[in-house]
């Protein structure tokens, strides 16, 4: 490794810090980009309700343990991610001994138990926790995602969930967290959940915004505006799973075996960008998560079209820094 590349983490020390998202197996991949380039990592699936508690009251904590323990051994810090969500949740959470849903209030007591449990566990060591994942319904003129959470308990699974994980861990930092945040429509109903949380007085102490972007959008005139929209809610922004595809969303193209010249280019314009923003917006953000960390392994690789490879991030294939790392870290 070029002992005089720059550092991601030590170039915005005094703006927020950079996380990754890593998994038992990349963190071993990663490592010597993950020490020099990030001060704060999360777990991609491993702390997911599915991964930690796959059956009814058997806690599996051996993964997250060890992503937990790379943690300390090098000084990173860890944002937790996620504890109550549509997806990667186990059915036996919503189902009795018959199959039947259960009852709203087993449903709450299944809830806080493994908020206690987990929350509990890592208890001073996870400074701030996705407590709900992507609630809001994306398109239509519906506020909340229809889910089982909802569906059983109603909306105010939202409350509950952030109210558990405060009395598990007072001091750690509760998020609610979304994608497509800067669509208009949707940051409008993000905006309006949060400040109906504060209104209630739920603990909620800031807003992760998933950053799933691609080089064709958001502009950055979109995204703009929903940093000020969010900001005005007077919490912290957490920019939580930050990645650039280089494809449209909906482009079934399989046959690119290497990112265009020009795909680079527009990433790297994108890139520069999108953090000269993060720059001008430091004073409301507080960490700048990538989903992620060098483009030889990404979620985006097969997802959401298979056989499609993707390259979002700002080190490529060999984990060597792309033009975009370099405008990233030049200001
Ligand atoms: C995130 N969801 C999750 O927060 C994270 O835990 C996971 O590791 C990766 C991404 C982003 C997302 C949400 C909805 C979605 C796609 C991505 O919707 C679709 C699902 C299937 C097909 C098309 C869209």
């Amino acid at each position: 490794m070029n002992e005089q590349l720059a550092s991601l983490m030590d170039t915005y020390r005094d703006h927020f810090s950079i996380g990754a998202a890593i998994s038992t197996r990349t963190m071993d991949v990663y490592s010597d980009l993950i020490l020099k380039q990030f001060d704060s990592l999360t777990a991609e699936n491993e702390m997911k309700f599915a991964e930690l508690q796959p059956e009814p009251s058997h806690y599996d904590f051996s993964k997250a343990d060890t992503i937990m323990g790379f943690a300390r051994e090098n000084g990173k810090k860890v944002r937790g991610h996620t504890l109550v969500w549509h997806n990667q949740t186990t059915n036996w959470v919503f189902a009795d001994a018959e199959g039947e849903l259960v009852t709203r209030e087993e449903l709450l007591e299944r809830m806080q138990s493994h908020i206690e449990t987990v929350v509990g566990r890592y208890r001073g060591q996870i400074y701030a926790w996705d407590v709900v994942n992507e609630a809001i319904e994306d398109h239509s003129e519906t506020f909340l995602r229809q889910s089982k959470w909802l569906q059983i308990i109603g909306p105010d699974f939202i409350d509950k969930a952030f109210e558990y994980a405060h009395l598990a861990d007072p001091d750690a930092l509760l998020f609610y967290n979304d994608y497509n945040e800067t669509n208009p429509t949707k940051r409008k109903k993000i905006i309006r959940l949060v400040r109906e949380l504060q209104d209630r007085g739920v603990p909620i102490h800031g807003i992760g915004l998933q950053a799933h972007w691609n080089i064709y959008g958001p502009s950055l005139a979109e995204i703009e505006e929903a940093l000020q929209d969010y900001a005005s809610l007077g919490l912290p922004l957490h920019i939580t799973e930050l990645d650039l595809s280089v494809f449209r969303f909906e482009d079934r193209c399989t046959d690119v075996k290497e990112p265009s010249l020009a795909m680079l280019e527009a990433q790297t314009e994108a890139y520069d960008g999108i953090f000269q923003l993060f720059r001008a917006y430091r004073a409301h953000i507080d960490n700048v998560t990538f989903w992620g960390v060098a483009d030889d392994y990404t979620w985006l690789d097969d997802f959401p079209v298979r056989g499609r490879k993707n390259w979002p991030f700002l080190f490529d294939e060999q984990h060597k820094p792309k033009e975009s790392f370099f405008r990233v870290v030049d200001f």
